[in-house]
C-alpha cells in the first residue's frame, strides 16, 4: 500500500522515536503508519491475532516495528526498525528505537542517525530513568527538533486527564532544560497511540487541548537551514566490504558537500581516498548534502583501514582528533552517577559514531548548587564541572566554536549514561 503522499523527491529526514520501555513508542509507530494508510488494517488484525496467540495481546500496533521473534515473545523492542512515512511536506524514515535499559547501544546508534526525535512518555508513569537518558543522548547525538508524545492519555487513573497532562507537562520541561532543549520549541501533544487519538486524528475526549496533532507537529518541523558551505564533516557509522564494488563507509554528513570524484581524509586513521561513487536510497549521486546519510566507494583503501568512529573530510581542513598522548578541555553535566568520581576516573565516552575510554585527568573548575570551585577533589550528581580529558586512544573530536555539530559527547559507565558534555578546547602537541 502506498501513501498519497508518497514523493521520494521530498525532502528527507531521519525521525527517532526514544523513550523509556514501554511507554509505546512502537505503537505509535504503527498506529501512525496505519491511520495515515501507510499500511492496511488486515495487516494489524493479522498481527494483533498472533499477538495474542503469543500471550502479548494488545502490542498488534507494536508487532509492525517488532520483527524479530524475540522482540515478539518479549513484547519488547531490541534493535532498532526503520519505516517510510510520507507526510505533505516531507519524506521521512522512522527510526523505531528500544527503550530498555539493555538496549541503549542500539538506541545510540538510531539516535546519531536522526535529524529529529518523537520523546514517548507514558502519561501514568511520567518522567523514568529512560526518558532522562534518551533526552541527554538526542540532545549529544545531534537530534536538532523534538516534539514530545505524552501518551496513553487514555489509561485507568489517567483518564484524559488535563491536570494529569500539566503535570507531565512539568516535568518534561524540567527534564528539557537540563538536557539542552528549549522547551518553548518542543510541542507536547497528548495522545493515545492505542486508541489512535491526537495522532493522526483528533480526539474527542480531550477537548480542552487546542494544539496540533502529533502528525501535524511531524509535518511542520522546520529544520535549520544546512551547513553546506562549511568544511567536510562526515561521521563514519559503519565500513562494508562489498564484493564487485570494494570498500563502502557509510555515515550521515553533518556539515559540508560530499563531491564524487574528490579526495576524502579519514581522521584519526589518517588514510586518505579518492570518493568513486555515492549511494543515497539505492540510487547514484554526484554529490551529497548535511542529513543525507550515504555509502561511498573508495579507492585503494581496505575495509581495516578505516573503522567506525572515523570522520571524513577534505585535507584543507581536516577533521580535528586528540591523539592518546594529548588532551582536551570540556564541560560536562553530571545526570546519575553512583558514587563519587575523581581524577583518575576513565568511563566511555560516545561521541558521534565513536566510542573511546577517556581518562578524568585534571577538574578544573566544580560549579555545584551556583557555587563555583577550583580543583575540586571529587564530583557528585549534580554537579557540573570544566575537565581536561585525555582519551585512551585516538579520537575525533571538535571544538564547540569550531563545530558545535561535533563537539558533544555523552559518557557511559556501568552500562548507563552517567553525564553529558561539550569539548571546548583541543590541546594538541
Ligand atoms: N492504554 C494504552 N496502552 C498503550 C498505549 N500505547 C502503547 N500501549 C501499550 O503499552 C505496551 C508497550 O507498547 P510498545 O509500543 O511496545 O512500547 P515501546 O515504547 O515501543 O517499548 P520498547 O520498545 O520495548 O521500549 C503495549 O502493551 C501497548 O499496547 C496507549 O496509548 N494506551
Ligand atoms: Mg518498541
Amino acid at each position: 500500500m502506498s501513501s498519497q503522499w508518497e514523493d521520494k523527491k521530498k525532502p528527507h529526514l531521519n525521525i527517532v522515536f526514544v523513550g523509556h520501555v514501554d511507554h509505546g513508542k512502537s505503537t505509535t509507530v504503527g498506529r501512525l503508519l496505519l491511520d495515515t494508510g501507510h499500511i492496511e488494517e488486515h495487516v494489524i488484525e493479522k498481527n494483533e491475532k498472533l499477538a495474542a496467540e503469543m500471550g502479548k495481546a494488545g502490542f498488534g500496533l507494536a508487532y509492525v516495528m517488532d520483527g524479530l521473534k524475540e522482540e515478539r515473545e518479549r513484547g519488547i523492542t531490541i534493535d532498532v526498525a526503520h519505516k517510510e512515512l510520507f507526510t505533505p511536506n516531507y519524506y521521512f524514515t522512522i527510526i523505531d528505537a528500544p527503550g530498555h535499559r539493555d538496549f541503549v547501544k542500539n538506541m545510540i546508534t538510531g539516535t546519531s542517525q536522526a535529524d529529529a526525535a518523537v520523546l514517548c512518555v507514558a502519561a501514568n508513569d511520567g518522567v523514568s530513568a529512560q526518558t532522562k537518558e534518551h533526552a541527554f543522548l538526542a540532545k549529544v547525538l545531534g537530534v536538532k527538533e523534538l516534539i514530545v508524545n505524552i501518551n496513553k492519555m487514555d489509561i485507568s487513573g489517567v483518564d484524559y486527564s488535563e491536570s494529569r497532562y500539566n503535570e507531565v507537562v512539568e516535568e518534561i520541561t524540567g527534564l528539557l532544560k537540563m538536557s539542552g532543549f528549549n522547551p518553548a520549541d518542543v510541542p507536547m501533544v497528548p495522545c493515545s497511540s492505542f486508541n489512535g487519538e491526537n495522532l493522526y486524528n483528533k480526539s474527542d475526549n480531550m477537548g480542552w487541548y487546542k494544539g496540533p496533532t502529533l502528525f501535524e507537529c511531524i509535518d511542520g518541523i522546520q529544520m535549520p537551514p544546512k551547513p553546506t558551505d562549511r568544511p567536510l564533516r562526515l561521521p563514519i557509522q559503519d565500513v562494508y566490504k562489498i564484493s564487485g564494488i570494494g570498500t563502502v563507509p557509510v555515515g550521515k554528513i553533518e556539515t559540508g558537500i560530499l563531491n564524487a570524484g574528490k579526495t576524502v581524509i579519514f581522521n584519526p586513521s589518517q588514510q586518505s581516498a579518492e570518493v568513486k561513487s555515492i549511494e543515497m536510497h539505492h540510487t547514484m549521486v554526484d554529490k551529497a548534502e548535511p542529513g543525507d546519510n550515504v555509502g561511498f566507494n573508495v579507492r585503494g583503501l581496505s575495509a581495516q583501514d578505516i573503522r567506525r568512529g572515523d570522520i571524513a573530510g577534505y585535507s584543507n581542513n581536516e577533521p580535528m582528533f586528540v591523539r592518546h598522548d594529548e588532551t582536551f578541555v570540556g564541560q560536562i553535566q553530571l545526570m546519575d552517577i553512583p558514587k563519587a568520581v575523581a581524577a583518575g576516573y576513565t568511563p566511555v565516552f560516545h561521541a558521534h559514531t565513536a566510542q573511546v575510554a577517556v581518562r578524568f585527568v585534571e577538574l578544573l573548575e566544580k560549579t555545584s548548587k551556583g557555587q563555583k570551585e577550583a580543583n575540586p577533589a571529587f564530583l557528585v550528581t549534580g554537579d557540573a564541572c570544566l575537565i581536561r580529558f585525555q582519551p585512551t586512544k585516538p579520537m575525533a573530536i571538535e571544538q564547540m566554536d569550531a563545530f558545535p555539530e561535533l563537539c558533544r559527547f555523552a559518557i557511559r559507565d556501568m552500562g548507563k549514561t552517567v553525564a553529558a558534555g561539550v569539548c571546548m578546547k583541543i590541546e594538541k602537541k
